[in-house]
């Protein structure tokens, strides 16, 4: 299932007029252009989006989840580790806190207007609030987040996971993020080396590229995401 909506995103990505492709050279990640986690467990679906935030420091996080009870809160953070195959969620380790705030500080209390200060790297919730799912189960949120980035060893959110919590904070759902960089259409063949095999249409669509169009990144992004959702939702 993970393995087929990852395909899906990325046919979605290469399919549209700016072309992504998941970054699988942990060297090249101050190119990561956006990043994603896709977030299964406990009948609870959907996605988190990471894109910088034009002019400004740390990314926009956006988040759109199913399979939630309505009302309920939902924390969520960044983890330390990455979710093994099996999709065990507890093995994702603690909250990344590069700076040690958590301990530093001996009584944790996020405080938004500092938090490189005041809050774990991976504590998103606390500067964005909890989840809370609408009547049809479906929470979404989109936020900056000052901190988090794709290049900076501390701050840096590839590499890590994404834990949604249920309120007694055990381990909902789960996902590792994934960086994603434009594809260079000048280095064809290289960057078709690195990624997967695509059909004939998704190739001949590469004619009218235009990677400078950040407007179009997002377009390919949305249809990334609408993808993702019909896919869950099948
Ligand atoms: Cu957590």
């Amino acid at each position: 299932m993970f393995k087929n909506i990852v395909a899906l995103v990325f046919a979605a990505a290469t399919a549209s007029a700016s072309l992504y492709v998941r970054d699988t050279d942990s060297s090249s990640a101050s190119k990561v252009a956006q990043a994603m986690a896709v977030i299964a467990g406990n009948g609870v679906s959907g996605n988190f989006t990471f894109v910088p935030i034009p002019g400004q420091a740390g990314l926009e996080v956006g988040i759109n989840l199913s399979g939630l009870k309505q009302g309920t809160q939902y924390p969520f953070h960044i983890h330390v580790s990455l979710v093994p195959a099996n999709g065990n969620c507890t093995a994702t380790g603690g909250h990344l806190d590069t700076y040690g705030v958590k301990t530093a500080n001996g009584t944790y209390n996020c405080d938004k207007t500092k938090p490189l200060a005041t809050c774990e790297i991976g504590d998103l919730a606390g500067i964005a609030g909890n989840l809370v799912a609408n009547a049809n189960g479906q929470a979404t949120m989109t936020f900056n987040n000052p901190v988090i980035t794709f290049g900076d060893n501390k701050t840096t959110v590839l590499g890590h996971s994404i834990v949604v919590h249920n309120p007694d904070n055990s381990r909902l759902a789960c996902g590792n993020i994934v960086g994603y960089v434009l594809k260079d259409p000048s280095s064809k063949s290289e960057s078709e080396s690195k990624s997967e095999p695509k059909s004939k249409s998704e190739s001949d669509s590469e004619s009218d590229t235009d990677t400078q169009s950040s407007g179009a990144s997002s377009v390919a992004m949305s249809a990334a995401l609408a993808l993702v959702a019909a896919a869950i939702a099948f």
